[in-house]
């Protein structure tokens, strides 16, 4: 029997959630300053009271409208479900740029079957725009339909940069190095998520992060795919939830990108 009626009635209902999750956390984002801070892996990796809130409201809504689904966050892990769909969240992406008052953030949220994301969206409340994908049925922006870059290469387009302390800061540099003597650019807003969104609506002509988590990236794997735009193999598996390097584009940059990163 079809999958396709199943994945229908999630991403229906995960366009009310997204939402929902974006209105509380813009609420937070205007209490900076009552909110609890964790540090976790470093001072540049954090979580605060509002993305912990945020993926909680998820995980109810979620439990409340499929039970059985599983749920995959970035501060409470994996809640493995019994069916076969598991929903992978990123409450607040960009938690660093939320916590100081800037406006790259947004709402993950990935629905993956099989081990591999077959709907995502990425709202960003602050700009109120609202990115959705559906495998087999193309991207959104708003509502009106997305597509990759066609005509920027990597020396005329802009290039979105993934950076943090979880690899060796070469990894970063001399990345951003090869780019800026090939005569590109690149641009690290903080937020992996909001920027792979960039990618598949074509303000950005590519994406590179040496070391990425699933719950970053899920809903952006899935929106890039259906914008028109490839990506390199990532484990999309919510079971194995690794971090690892990741490179999306547009069609015309895929080779340069990867020489790039091939150093
Ligand atoms: C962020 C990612 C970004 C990565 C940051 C951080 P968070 O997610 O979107 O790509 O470079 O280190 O992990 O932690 O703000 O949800």
């Amino acid at each position: 029997m079809s999958a396709e009626p199943a994945v229908h009635a999630r991403f229906e209902a995960a366009a009310t959630i997204v939402r929902e999750a974006g209105r509380l956390a813009h609420r937070r984002f205007g209490e900076i300053e009552s909110l609890t801070v964790d540090v976790k892996f470093n001072g540049q990796d954090v979580a605060t009271s509002a993305d912990r809130e945020v993926e909680a409201l998820i995980r109810a809504r979620v439990a409340a409208a499929f039970p059985e689904d599983g749920v995959l966050g970035e501060e409470e892990g994996l809640v493995a479900g019994g069916a076969a769909f598991v929903w992978v969240v990123d409450p607040i992406d960009g938690t660093s740029p939320f916590l100081h008052g800037m406006a790259s953030w947004c709402v993950s949220i990935g629905i993956a079957a099989g081990g591999r994301t077959v709907a995502g969206y990425i709202y960003d409340p602050c700009a109120d725009e609202l990115f959705a994908a559906r495998e087999g049925h193309g991207a959104t922006l708003n509502g009106r339909p997305i597509a990759v870059d066609r005509a920027y290469d990597l020396t005329t387009g802009l290039t979105g940069l993934g950076a943090n302390h979880k690899v060796p800061s070469a990894a970063i540099t001399d990345f951003a190095t090869r780019l800026l003597d090939s005569g590109g650019m690149f641009i690290r807003n903080g937020s992996g998520a909001l920027m792979l969104a960039h990618v598949a609506c074509g303000r950005l002509v590519g994406y590179f992060e040496p070391s990425i988590n699933l719950w970053d990236c899920a809903a952006g794997l899935c929106l890039v795919r259906e914008a028109g735009g490839w990506t390199t193999d990532f484990e999309e598996d919510p079971a194995a939830a690794v971090a690892g390097p990741l490179m999306v584009g547009a069609p015309q940059i895929r080779d340069a990108l990867h020489a790039l990163a091939a150093g």
